[in-house]
């Protein structure tokens, strides 16, 4: 099995992004039993998504999983869905701000991820880290990664699955401030889990994971 982690490097002035310090840690202790592959992607709208296509090229995964930095949430999150839309609150790397632009113009508004997600959600749990199911992945360049990603994979790598994860900030992040955070090891950990059942599993377990908003 040949998988493709892809972690960010960090974005909004931060020194470090636990997106790509648990990918590299995964690589690390599973590279040879699982065939894991970690890349760093940069924050930059467009770049990241040509990076990612690359890195498809040149490693050939049967599955891929972006994961990104989501500050503030307190759990491991699936994303389910990308949507067409880049809407940037804050600069990218690069001074980008988009503003209601479409990823891909004429494209389909969203693409449903094919990871398993409440399965992946369920391993996460049963290693016992908290995790849950996200509806959405935002406006910024994770979801255009995320969308890029799945329209790669509906027009140019159809055998390929793939999907996106988002993790809580490390707890150097937040040292002075209330918000919650995850240590690195333990985002590795849940991702290990989410690899694992996204390789064993194709259709999803029917499991109650949806939100009321
Ligand atoms: N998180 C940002 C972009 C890079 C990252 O790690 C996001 O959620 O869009």
């Amino acid at each position: 099995m040949r998988i493709l982690l892809a972690g960010f490097e960090p974005f909004d002035g931060a020194v470090v992004n636990p997106s790509w310090e648990a990918v590299q840690l995964v690589e690390q202790t599973y590279a040879v039993q699982l065939g894991v592959r970690a890349v760093q992607l940069p924050c930059l709208f467009g770049k990241a998504t040509e990076f990612l296509r690359e890195a498809i090229v040149e490693h050939e995964p049967e599955v891929v999983v972006c994961v990104g930095q989501a500050g503030g949430r307190h759990a491991v999150t699936v994303e389910r869905v990308a949507i067409n839309l880049d809407d940037a609150r804050i600069p990218d790397n690069a001074g980008e701000q988009p503003i209601d632009q479409p990823i891909i113009p004429g494209g389909p508004a969203a693409y449903f991820s094919t990871l398993p997600v409440k399965a992946c959600v369920a391993a996460a749990r049963k290693a016992g880290i908290p995790a849950s199911v996200s509806q959405s992945a935002g406006t910024f360049v994770c979801n255009h990664v995320f969308y890029g990603l799945m329209h790669l994979i509906a027009t140019e790598f159809p055998q390929l699955r793939g999907g996106f994860v988002h993790v809580p900030y490390a707890p150097e992040q937040v040292l002075d401030h209330a918000e919650p955070s995850m240590p690195v090891p333990l985002i590795a950990e849940a991702l290990t889990a989410i690899v694992t059942a996204a390789v064993l599993l194709h259709d999803d377990l029917r499991l109650v994971g949806g939100a009321i908003h």
